[in-house]
């Protein structure tokens, strides 16, 4: 089983699958997603968008990754945290587990998470973290062949992921 935690910035990585943490629109925006818009190709990722339409809460939506190393990105839209009685913690678990469905329908083995609505959608990352951690040890139990990796953009929230990694499953 290989699950890895790595620090920087989640366009440099060459994995099969980029996750990218959008909005229902699929509008592009700030954070991650501003990121991965950039350096797909701004252009080129809006008209994929577009055509798509849009992406509800908790799913998945796949188009080309232009000129990001990679061979996918899987746009999926976190849950904006409402207090934790909006079923936020399921909507988040969603989107990991229909990433991690897709991965495994397109035959691809690698893909690699940023910390999903661990940003401006404000899901406590202490919370959220071991949501992510059990959903890609059900996906390795599944398929061990699959690579997850966890992109972080500061070492506080690579510590979370290391933290709940070493406890048990
Ligand atoms: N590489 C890796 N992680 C990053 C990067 C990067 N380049 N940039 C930010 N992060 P956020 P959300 C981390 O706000 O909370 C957008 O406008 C960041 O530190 O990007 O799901 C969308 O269009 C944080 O830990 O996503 C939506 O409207 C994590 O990525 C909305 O934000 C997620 O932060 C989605 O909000």
């Amino acid at each position: 089983m290989t699950i890895d935690v790595v620090e920087g910035d989640i366009t440099s990585l060459q994995v099969d699958v980029v996750v990218n943490a959008a909005n229902t629109r699929l509008a592009g925006g700030g954070g991650v997603d501003g990121a991965i818009h950039r350096a797909a190709g701004s252009a080129d990722l809006q008209r994929a968008c577009r055509a798509i339409g849009g992406c509800p809460t908790g799913e998945v939506r796949v188009t080309p990754a232009f000129r990001l190393p990679a061979r996918a990105i899987y746009h999926t839209v976190g849950p904006v945290w409402q207090g934790g009685a909006a079923g936020e913690e399921a909507l988040l678990r969603s989107c990991y587990r229909h990433c991690l469905q897709q991965l495994i329908e397109d035959q691809l083995q690698s893909i690699v998470f940023p910390a999903i609505s661990c940003g401006v959608y404000g899901f406590p990352p202490q919370l959220a973290v071991p949501v992510a951690v059990a959903e890609a040890r059900r996906a390795l139990r599944q398929r061990p062949d699959l690579g997850v990796i966890f992109c972080c953009f500061d070492s506080a929230m690579a510590d979370l992921y290391r933290q709940a990694l070493s406890a048990p499953s």
